[in-house]
C-alpha cells in the first residue's frame, strides 16, 4: 500500500492548492477505507488562472518547431516506460482495474507518445498546382489555441495521453481536467510532462468536479477547443455549451457494443473474445461488449460454455495479481448497475449468472458487482439499449446473419462492434453494413490500437476521431496559402478564361 498522496493543481509550472483551499478525497474502490489521495476542489478562479497561463504560454509554444515539441513528448514516453510499474500500481489502487490491465493503460500512453513523437516531423499538408501561372498553393496545419481536455477515470493514463500528446505536438497548450475518481493518476502523469521539460503554462492540471471545473472550462471565453470523453448525456451538454460559445469540440461518448457469434464461428475463439470484451475492466470501457448476439443454432452450447467460464472469474482488488475482475469505480456506479438489474427483472429478462453486488469476505468494503449474464432479452428492452458501464452482458438470439446485423445496428450508439464468423463473405458484409466507428472480425470489441482512428457514429460522437493521424484534424485547423509570384494581379476564375 502506498501512503496517501496530497495532490495539487499544476498551473503555470507550479503545484498549488485550489484558491479556496478546499479539498476532496480519492479512495480505493476495492476497499473504500483506504485513502489514496486528497486533491483540490477547484472552482472558476482556478480555471481562470489556468486559462491565463495557457494563453500566455501559447504565444511562444506555437512557435517552437514541431519536431522539438514532439521530442518532449518522446521524453514523456521514455519516462512513462521508466515509471510504468509505479504508475500501474497506482492505477490498480485508485481506479481498481487488474494490474495487467493497468500496465496496458500505461502502455497505451507510451504507444501514443512514440506515435506522436514521429508526427512532429510529419504534420503533412498538401501542395497543389494553382489554376493560374506563376502562383503556388499549399495547406498548412495551424494549432487551435488553448484546449480543455476533460477525461474519464476508466483509462486514467491512456486517455489523457491520447488527447494531450497530439494537442501539444500540434502547438496547442492544454488544461487537463481529469475525473475526480482518479486525481492521483493524473498527478503522476503530469509530473512526467513536467520532468520532460515542457515550459510553464504549456500543460496545466485543474482537479475537481465536472459541475465546477468542467462547467467553468466549457463556458470560458479563453478556451478554444474542448475534447471530452464521457457519457452521451454529459456530452450533449458539453456540445451545446461549446456551440453557444463557438468552441471547437470533440466528443467521445457512450457505446452499446455488440459481438455477433454466427453458427459457422470458431466458438472457442468467440468465447475468449466475449469474456474479455464483456468483463475486462469490469465492463467499464466505452468499447465494452454489452450485447452478445448469438445465432440460435449455437446459442445453447455457447451459453453453457460462457456460464462455466464466467463462474470461474476471480473478483478482487486490482492490486492482487490473481484478480481477473476488479471493482466498479464508486458507489454511484454500483447503484447504477444495481438499478439496471431491477429494470432487467421488471422487463422480464432472466438472470443466468450474477445479478447482485458482491459483499462477501474481503470484498465487502469495495464496490464489487458479480459478472452478470441476462437471457431472454429482446432488442427493444432498456437493458439492450442503454449503456450500463458495468459487468452486465445481455444475450440476444437471432435466426440469420441479416437479423444479427440489423439487431447490432438497432441502437442509438455506434462505437465498437465485432463479428465472429469463418465465412469470408459474411465478414465483408459486416465490414460494409455495420454502423459503427470500429468493427472487429474475429476479435472482441475492446482493444483499439493508438495509431488508428478511434471514435464512433450516431450518439457516440460528433464526427471526430481520436488517436492516429485523425487526432491532428481535431487539434489543428487548415490554413490554405496562395503565393502569387507573377508580379501582377491574377483573378482566379476570370483571367484564365477567354
Ligand atoms: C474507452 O473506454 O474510453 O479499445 C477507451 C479499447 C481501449 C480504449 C478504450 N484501447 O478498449
Amino acid at each position: 500500500m502506498i501512503a496517501p498522496l496530497t495532490c495539487q493543481n499544476y498551473i503555470n509550472g507550479g503545484w498549488i492548492p485550489a484558491q479556496s483551499g478546499a479539498t476532496l478525497e480519492s479512495r480505493n474502490p476495492a476497499d473504500w477505507r483506504e485513502l489514496v489521495a486528497t486533491f483540490p476542489k477547484s472552482g472558476a478562479a482556478d480555471v481562470d488562472a489556468a486559462v491565463a497561463a495557457a494563453r500566455k504560454a501559447y504565444r511562444t509554444w506555437r512557435l517552437v518547431p514541431a519536431p522539438a515539441r514532439a521530442e518532449m513528448i518522446y521524453r514523456v514516453g521514455e519516462l512513462l516506460l521508466q515509471h510504468k510499474e509505479k504508475l500501474a500500481q497506482l492505477i490498480a489502487q485508485e481506479m481498481g482495474k487488474p494490474i495487467t490491465e493497468a500496465r496496458g493503460d500505461i502502455q497505451e500512453g507510451i504507444d501514443c507518445a512514440l506515435y506522436n513523437a514521429g508526427e512532429g516531423r510529419r504534420l503533412f499538408g498538401q501542395t497543389t498546382p494553382s489554376e493560374m501561372p506563376n502562383k503556388f498553393a499549399m495547406t498548412v496545419r495551424m494549432p487551435v489555441g488553448v484546449c480543455a481536455l476533460i477525461t474519464p477515470w476508466n483509462f486514467p493514463v491512456a486517455i489523457p495521453c491520447w488527447k494531450a500528446m497530439p494537442a501539444l505536438v500540434c502547438g496547442n497548450t492544454v488544461i487537463l481536467k481529469p475525473a475526480k475518481d482518479t486525481p492521483a493518476c493524473a498527478t503522476l502523469l503530469i509530473q512526467l510532462f513536467q520532468e520532460a521539460g515542457l515550459p510553464a503554462g504549456v500543460i496545466n492540471l485543474v482537479q475537481g468536479s465536472g459541475e465546477e471545473v468542467g462547467r467553468a472550462l466549457i463556458e470560458h471565453p479563453g478556451i478554444d477547443l474542448v475534447s471530452f470523453t464521457g457519457s452521451s448525456r454529459t456530452g450533449a451538454e458539453v456540445g451545446a455549451a461549446c456551440g453557444r460559445t463557438h468552441k471547437r469540440v470533440c466528443l467521445e461518448l457512450g457505446g452499446k457494443n455488440a459481438q455477433v457469434v454466427m453458427e459457422d464461428a470458431d466458438l472457442e475463439l468467440a468465447l475468449e473474445g466475449a469474456l474479455w470484451g464483456a468483463f475486462g475492466t469490469t465492463g467499464q470501457r466505452c468499447t465494452t461488449t454489452s450485447r452478445l448476439i448469438l445465432h440460435r443454432d449455437i446459442k445453447d452450447e455457447f451459453t453453457a460454455k460462457l456460464l462455466e467460464r464466467t463462474q470461474k472469474l476471480r473478483l478482487g482488488s486490482g492490486t492482487d495479481p490473481l484478480t481477473e475482475v476488479g471493482p466498479l469505480i464508486n458507489s454511484a456506479q454500483l447503484q447504477r448497475v444495481s438499478h439496471y438489474l431491477e429494470i432487467a427483472h421488471a422487463e422480464g429478462a432472466k438472470v443466468l449468472i450474477g445479478g447482485e453486488k458482491n459483499s462477501k469476505g474481503e470484498l465487502q468494503h469495495g464496490y464489487f458487482f458479480q459478472p452478470t449474464i441476462l437471457d431472454k432479452v429482446s432488442p427493444d428492452m432498456q437493458v439492450a439499449r442503454e449503456e450500463i458501464f458495468g459487468p452486465v452482458l445481455v444475450l440476444i438470439e437471432v435466426k440469420s446473419f441479416e437479423e444479427a446485423i440489423a439487431v447490432l445496428n438497432d441502437t442509438p450508439y455506434g462505437l465498437s462492434s465485432s463479428v465472429y464468423t469463418c465465412n469470408l463473405n459474411r465478414a465483408f458484409q459486416a465490414m460494409r453494413d455495420i454502423e459503427a466507428g470500429i468493427t472487429y472480425i474475429n476479435g472482441p470489441t475492446i482493444g483499439a490500437e493508438v495509431h488508428l482512428p478511434f471514435g464512433g457514429v450516431k450518439q457516440t460522437g460528433n464526427g471526430h476521431r481520436e488517436a492516429g493521424s485523425a487526432a491532428l484534424d481535431v487539434f489543428t485547423e487548415w490554413k490554405t496559402v496562395y503565393v502569387d509570384f507573377s508580379g501582377s494581379l491574377q483573378r482566379a476564375q476570370i483571367d484564365n478564361r477567354a
